[in-house]
């Protein structure tokens, strides 16, 4: 299985570029933000709690967004892959995911993890909130929290996976069609 851990901070394309990689890979995509807008819009239980943290730009707790993607992951017989968009967003998750993917007796391939300058992240979410209708894109403040709870949660599963030689940087800066194409040659290299 090609099992791919898409990462960057809010806003560097993960969404993006995991709708070109499933396509050219056949893989199947779990964006677990993706997941918890789908309930909030469903008015499920699980919805009302994602909201409450995702639209002051925090985290959802780990043990909710654990069992989550489990359950996700359990939907699919015989993937030829998975390309996990937004999880794992801390150590505890990546360690989860780890413990369940081997119980499957599969594992992580590589983390593909695009570098974006600052200032382009604010810009991109700002300009999507234009027609997303995401609360969490649509404030400065809660962009720049999104930003800090990645600096201080996120950043550090980076060293996770390079401590297992799978960690790839990626360049996130440019086009669209230019960051595909470093991906597939990050991918096809491997
Ligand atoms: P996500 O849905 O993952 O939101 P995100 O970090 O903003 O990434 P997204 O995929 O949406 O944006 P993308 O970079 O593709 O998470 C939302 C919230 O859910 C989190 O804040 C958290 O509260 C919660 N959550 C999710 N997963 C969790 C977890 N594992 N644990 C705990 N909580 C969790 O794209 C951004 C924009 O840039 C798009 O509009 C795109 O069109 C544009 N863009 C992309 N590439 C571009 C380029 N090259 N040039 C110009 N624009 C570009």
């Amino acid at each position: 299985m090609l099992n791919i851990v898409l990462f960057g901070p809010p806003g560097a394309g993960k969404g993006t570029q995991s709708e070109r990689l499933i396509e050219k890979y056949n893989l199947v995509h779990l964006s677990t933000g993706d997941i918890f807008r789908a309930n909030i819009k469903g008015e499920t239980e699980l919805g009302k709690l994602a909201k409450s943290y995702m639209d002051k730009g925090q985290l959802v707790p780990d043990s909710v967004t654990i069992d989550l993607l489990r359950s996700e992951v359990e939907k699919y017989k015989d993937p030829k892959g998975f390309i996990f968009d937004g999880f794992p967003r801390t150590n505890t998750q990546a360690n989860a995911l780890d413990s369940f993917l081997s119980s499957i007796n599969t594992s992580i391939t590589m983390m593909l993890s695009l570098d974006v300058d600052e200032e382009e992240l604010k810009s991109r979410l700002l300009k999507r909130a234009e027609t997303s209708g995401r609360a969490d894109d649509a404030n400065p403040e809660i962009i720049e929290n999104r930003i800090a709870v990645y600096k201080k949660e996120t950043a550090p599963v980076k060293s996770f996976y390079a401590e297992q030689n799978k960690f790839h940087g990626i360049d996130g800066m440019g086009s669209v069609d230019d960051i595909t194409q470093r991906l597939f040659d990050s991918i096809d290299a491997n």
